[in-house]
């Protein structure tokens, strides 16, 4: 049941047919480089002007804008930790994305919602124990009281995608 609403492709997040995509920013909600900035050209200049009235967002928070001219009508915004060795509460605030990014997600009633690798690139985040976080965070969240129909954990590369398949082998019966 729960196996059914997760699923893994490898791709760009941009293209994703879904409600909200998650945008894995930095501090300033400014834009940069990665997904994120693959983001802002994909939506345009208007996805930057709304992010500059948000004020930042701390690591492990989340907040929402409009998709402009992505496919999606959502995008949340989230801030992964740096990774420093794996002992500075790393897992914990990557954790706090997935949940908070899906709390947001409940709130605004969306159905459907594509996650990309948060942390696992400029962050350096090793992806093997990432998507073990992501996948254990979004079963908690399926089995809670929600509206959220469909979770897609969009691997940018086929050694993300096989992280994802194996976590969720490991961590979701079926
Ligand atoms: N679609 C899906 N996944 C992607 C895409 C894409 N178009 N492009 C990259 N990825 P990163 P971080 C994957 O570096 O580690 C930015 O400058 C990528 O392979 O985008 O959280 C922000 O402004 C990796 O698995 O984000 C911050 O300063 C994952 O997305 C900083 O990078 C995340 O890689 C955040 O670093």
């Amino acid at each position: 049941m729960i196996k059914s609403k997760i699923a893994v492709i490898q791709g760009d997040i941009t293209q994703q047919q879904v409600d909200a995509i998650v945008n894995a920013a930095n501090n300033s909600l400014l834009g940069g480089g990665g997904v994120d900035g693959a983001i802002h050209r994909a939506a345009g200049s208007k996805l930057l002007a709304e992010c500059r009235k948000l004020q930042g967002c701390a690591t492990g928070e989340a907040k929402i804008t409009k998709g402009y001219n992505l496919p999606a009508q959502w995008v949340i915004h989230t801030v992964g930790p740096v990774w420093q060795g794996g002992k500075h509460g790393e897992d914990e605030l990557l954790a706090q994305c997935y949940r908070n990014s899906l709390a947001l997600a409940d709130k605004y009633e969306i159905s459907s919602i594509a996650f990309p690798g948060i942390s696992t690139g400029i962050y350096s985040f090793p992806i093997q124990r990432a998507a073990k976080i992501a996948v254990t965070e979004v079963k908690k969240f399926l089995e809670s009281d929600t509206k959220v129909e469909q979770v897609i954990l969009v691997a940018f590369s086929e050694t993300a995608y096989n992280a994802y398949v194996a976590a969720i082998q490991e961590i979701v019966c079926e």
